[in-house]
């Protein structure tokens, strides 16, 4: 990059108990956290351009805000150039972890069954998982019943048949032919 890009990463908005961790940097060495709006962290090298920093993002279990139960946490970020090429800032993107593996991302993935109780078979007993995780074309699950899952990654392992992060009508059709066997 050139030496006229000053490249910034700024916080728009993390989930709490969610930080980037800048070793170092900070007061007397200490870590600078990325972990409220605005916090920012330049990037490059004023001298060359050139992106010589590295942010940890870290999911702090410490933090009083941290949910045991939460299984994907984001952080949405922006860059910023604050050198004088001036380019604008970027659009917001979102980084999400989780400690759940997602299936479709496996080595060599399994296709989705629906057995989401993992019964055996895939079936009316499935049915309330399914209409939980069900949030339409495009839409992360946003599933919101502790007795079922509040873990959208859950919902995308046992009902995203066609392993498009979704699940949609598409998937339904998935669920009933599954249903059927
Ligand atoms: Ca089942
Ligand atoms: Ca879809
Ligand atoms: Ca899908």
């Amino acid at each position: 990059m050139a030496p006229s890009h000053d490249v910034w990463l700024e916080v728009v908005e993390v989930d709490p108990a969610f930080r980037g961790v800048v070793l170092g940097v900070g007061p007397g060495g200490a870590a600078l956290l990325l972990q409220n709006p605005g916090d920012s962290h330049e990037l490059s090298d004023p001298a060359t351009g050139a992106l010589h920093e590295h942010v940890v993002f870290h999911i702090n279990s410490a933090d009083a805000a941290y949910d045991a139960a939460q299984c994907v946490w984001h952080g949405t970020f922006k860059l910023r150039d604050e050198g004088p090429s001036g380019h604008g800032d970027s659009a917001p993107f979102t980084l999400r972890f989780s400690r759940v593996p997602v299936r479709s991302q496996a080595e060599s993935p399994l296709p989705a069954t629906g057995d989401f109780d993992q019964s055996g078979t895939t079936d009316l007993g499935d049915w309330p998982a399914f209409a939980e995780c069900l949030a339409g074309t495009a839409q992360s699950p946003a599933p919101n019943e502790p007795a079922l899952t509040t873990c959208e990654i859950d919902c995308l392992n046992a009902f995203d048949f066609d392993d498009d992060l979704d699940v949609d009508l598409a998937d339904y059709a998935g669920f009933q032919r599954a249903a059927g066997n």
